[in-house]
């Protein structure tokens, strides 16, 4: 394997950033190509725990080069706040280990002021359940071409012209949202205070990552949230603002499509969501109480509990498809360990049909029935084994039905947030 794409093949929090820690020690380069600080990925090293948000999750390993791409959006403040969070810890960030993409557009304070005043407005069934960390208005100006972006951070007549673009727009939405006008000087001052932090890291990703691959650099590309929250093929509009599939990881860094080898699926053994949005086989019961607590469910850039399910096969079967994923790592099978019966979803029950994906329309599904099959649980315990001999039959059992069901081989298999504790499938 050269080139791997990592993505999360549900609505986040799969375990991704265990997986990518794994891959990154025999990878060169580790880069991010979407979404921004609203990511969180935790990292256990010799008992040591990492949480990061925006920085990749190469930089806690030596010797790696980490990349932001320009399919990130990025908060600056932030991230000069998780680099001297991260040396703390006693890691070393410099230039030569972290490159930021020179056309990465930033995420500036009001881009969360109006993520969060919007929540806030919001009525019943049109909140989304954001992070409230700006990302969504951020990718807005991206695209309507308003961005203040890394580059602009080295010139001020450039930057100040960028700032007027951007407020022309942001003014007038806050007038009605009752939010102040912005105070322009103000934001411009931070802006040039923060740049040389910024720009110390700065340069063309896409050049550098295509020399490394042609030097025979392997690339490990880090999804954040999952495939279930991307803007095209998510439960839009219950979704992240970027394109979370594998397909980004070419456009978010500019490798080109060919430069990908790899592309793995992580898949959680059961289902989680953060956020609002339908939820076909989300459980408001003791089994999803259960989940929740055995699995340690609870948001890690926000702290917001995480709604919990059984497996639903339709949905990976889905996002295997839309993003090609050649493998999957199925993490946290452990968290079933004790279960008496376990369901997983194979299909949905809608107006009187079996479907075997999900409708686009929400209300359509909003409305879609569960179709589940049931299987034997196991008693003894799956945490820490490191062998398919140390699992109990009904989990391997589980396992290769849920392979069978999405119709992608199982490549890993993690049995806690431990980077050995890691079944290998070869
Ligand atoms: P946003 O802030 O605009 O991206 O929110 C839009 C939707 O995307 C969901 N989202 C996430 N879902 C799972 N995990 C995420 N990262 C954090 C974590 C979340 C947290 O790792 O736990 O701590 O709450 C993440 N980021 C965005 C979000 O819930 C909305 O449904
Ligand atoms: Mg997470």
């Amino acid at each position: 394997m050269a080139n791997v794409v990592v993505v999360g093949a549900q609505w986040g929090d799969e375990g991704k950033g265990k997986i990518v820690d794994w891959l990154s020690s025999r990878a060169d380069v580790i880069a991010r190509f979407q979404g921004g600080h609203n990511a969180g990925h935790t990292l256990v090293i010799d008992g040591k725990v990492f949480k990061l948000n925006a920085l990749p999750s190469g930089v806690v390993r030596g010797g790696k080069m980490s990349v932001i791409g320009n399919g990130v959006v990025l908060d600056p403040w932030h991230l000069v706040k998780e680099i001297a969070q991260i040396r703390e810890q006693g890691v070393e960030i410099t230039p030569e280990t972290l490159m930021i993409a020179e056309n990465t557009p930033l995420i500036l304070p009001i881009h969360g002021e109006l993520d969060r005043a919007r929540e806030e407005a919001a009525s019943k069934g049109s909140k989304i359940g954001t992070t409230g960390r700006g990302i969504g208005p951020a990718y807005e100006d991206k695209v309507g071409r308003r961005s203040v972006r890394v580059a602009d951070l080295a010139d001020l007549a450039t930057l100040e012209v960028r700032v007027d673009r951007a407020l022309l727009h942001h003014d007038a939405l806050r007038k009605g949202l009752g939010l102040p006008a912005v105070d322009r000087a103000a934001l411009i001052d931070s802006l040039k205070e923060i740049a040389p932090e910024i720009l110390k890291y700065a340069g063309p990703v896409w050049k550098v990552l295509n020399e490394k691959r042609r030097a025979g650099k392997r690339i490990l590309f880090e999804g954040a949230q999952g495939a279930l929250l991307d803007i095209d093929f998510g439960t839009y509009p219950f979704v992240t603002s970027s394109n979370v599939i594998a397909g980004q990881a070419a456009t978010g860094t500019g490798i080109g499509p060919g430069g990908i080898d790899f592309v793995l699926g992580i898949v959680k053994a059961y289902t989680t969501r953060v956020g609002e949005g339908p939820f076909p086989t989300e459980l408001d019961d003791d089994d999803g109480q259960r989940l929740g607590e055995r699995g340690r469910e609870f948001g890690t850039v926000t702290g917001r509990k995480r709604r919990c399910g059984w497996f639903d096969a339709v949905l990976v079967r889905q996002t295997c498809a839309t993003s090609g994923m050649n493998g999957i790592s199925l993490t946290k099978l452990d968290v079933l360990d004790g279960f008496e019966k376990i369901k997983i979803c194979t299909g949905y029950q809608l107006d009187g049909e079996i479907l075997d994906h999900l409708p686009i329309a929400t209300e359509q599904q909003e409305r879609c029935v569960p179709v589940y099959e049931e299987m034997e649980g196991w008693s003894e315990s799956t945490e820490g084994a490191r062998s398919w001999n140390d699992l109990p039959g009904a989990a391997v059992k589980y396992v290769r039905r849920i392979e069978e069901l999405i119709g992608c081989p199982v490549a890993m298999l993690s049995t806690s947030p431990e980077r050995e504790d890691t079944i290998l499938v070869t």
